[in-house]
């Protein structure tokens, strides 16, 4: 009797525990199911109304291009998604269109840096996903196109570079523009056995390094030409940003260990003096490079890429400290405004562009804690680009986050990456994908090497 008992007892634990878990987790696949047909529905909205072109204007139904001639940025930019949500139909109309009608000897000025990080980084996740040696040679021809924006006195490239010419202009970039390209150019060089990128990229990220202050700090804008600091505010938010990200994360795919010291380098001067605890919120402040006083408090919503970095960096306790203050700043209006001056509580920038960064931040925090509530932010975030930005053909901009008018503006990077951040934290395998792959500040993935 006593046996019966206690097998009964087991076996309504375990019906209950599996009760418990199952609506969890087919919620989740619902969500995942929802974000990757929304992706399909704005994606069709693309194609109506704005195929060929670099993006889409989702008020207006009509499309956008970045330069006198359109170089296919969200097709480019959108198929590492479609690949990694199963999207095998539209990823392979993809792959025919940019391998039989793209090409890249075009007489336009492009700028360095958004064409490496869409472009670039676009073409090498198609290639890593199809190994079709077209696309690498598509990657090879753009990236070689690039390296004439490096022939710079300190080996900080130009600002932009003429596609077809090699002509360049451009002497005052952020350090965002002026050194993220490791990551790119390694991957190119790894792909294609020429070391030619990776040293012209790294070669960039040091002449940075090596203008580092007696403390340490970096500045934000700088002259290429002369080496000259022109805006000595240090930080870690936008325009200085994907500097950072690259060191930790090339370092992480391709392991040169003279980078992973400058990370560390970089990681312990951060630590020791942006870090401002502020009316018991945990932020990064924008300090003067030199002295490392305070200069301002002001965030945007760029740096909200920073909790993510240091999960996968290690560091989890500063990491879910930083994305409390983020979370808290996005429920203030539902969506998160562009520039925040924390110190004085006001928005200064009061668009949102569908960025990604607070998302990313959240899909890497519940990887790494397991923490159901940062799976949690990432519904919440999700629900609130469903009422504020989704209009009947797919998702607009916010021209401003308290009255939610709209702007007529899709980015490519919508696809790219804040799709794929929300559709990996519902999904199944979103687990796993983040242990195999090292996104790049793009979201395009690249598998680790065993
Ligand atoms: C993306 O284009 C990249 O992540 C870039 O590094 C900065 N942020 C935008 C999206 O907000």
């Amino acid at each position: 009797m006593k046996k019966v008992t206690s097998i009964l007892m087991i076996s309504l634990l375990i019906i209950s525990l599996s009760g418990c878990k199952q609506p969890t987790e087919d919620k989740n696949l619902v969500l995942a199911n929802q974000i990757k047909e929304e992706f399909r529905i704005s994606w069709q909205a693309y194609k109506t109304y704005a195929w060929k072109h670099d993006g889409l204007n989702p008020v207006s139904k009509s499309w956008t291009d970045w330069y006198e001639e359109s170089l296919h940025i969200s097709p480019i930019d959108a198929y590492s998604t479609m690949r990694v949500m199963g999207l095998e139909q539209e990823a392979g109309e993809v792959l025919r269109y940019i391998v039989d009608s793209v090409n890249f000897d075009r007489d336009i000025f492009v700028k360095t840096f958004e064409v490496n990080i869409r472009i670039l980084g676009g073409l090498l996740a198609m290639y890593q996903f199809t190994m079709d040696e077209n696309v690498l040679a598509k990657a090879e021809d753009f990236g070689r196109r690039l390296l004439p924006a490096f022939e710079s006195p300190t080996g900080i490239p130009y600002y932009s570079v003429n596609l077809k010419t090699g002509a360049v202009k451009g002497e005052h970039v952020n350090v965002a523009e002026g050194g993220s390209y490791l990551f790119e150019m390694g991957i190119l060089s790894q792909f294609t056995g020429n070391p030619v990128y990776y040293e012209n990229a790294k070669r960039a990220s040091k002449a940075i390094y090596d203008r580092r202050s007696n403390i340490g700090l970096i500045g934000q804008d700088i002259n290429i030409v002369t080496g000259e600091w022109l805006d000595k505010n240090s930080h870690i938010g936008c325009c200085i940003d994907s500097y950072y990200e690259y060191l930790y994360k090339s370092w992480l795919l391709l392991g040169d260990p003279e980078v992973k010291k400058i990370w560390d380098n970089s990681i312990a001067a951060i630590n020791k003096y942006l870090i401002d605890e502020h009316d018991s919120l945990f932020w990064y402040a924008q300090v003067d490079m030199n002295t490392g006083e305070i200069t301002n408090r002001i965030v945007t919503l760029y740096d909200a890429y920073f909790p993510a970095l240091l999960a996968l960096s290690g560091d989890i306790p500063k990491a879910e400290k930083f994305q409390h203050s983020w979370n808290w700043l996005w429920d203030k209006n539902g969506l998160e405004p562009s520039v925040y001056d924390y110190g004085r509580d006001s928005i200064t920038g009061p668009n949102y562009d569908l960025n990604p960064e607070i998302i990313e931040s959240a899909y890497y925090l519940f990887h790494f804690t397991g923490d159901e509530k940062y799976r949690q932010m990432n519904e919440k975030y999700w629900n609130d680009l469903l009422k504020y930005c989704k209009n009947d053909i797919a998702f607009s901009s916010i021209e401003n986050v308290i009255t939610k008018e709209r702007k007529d503006y899709m980015p490519t990077f919508f696809f790219a990456e804040t799709l794929k951040y929300l559709y990996l934290t519902f999904a199944p395998e979103g687990k796993t994908f983040l242990d195999d792959n090292v996104f790049s500040t793009e979201a395009h993935p690249f598998r680790k090497l065993k």
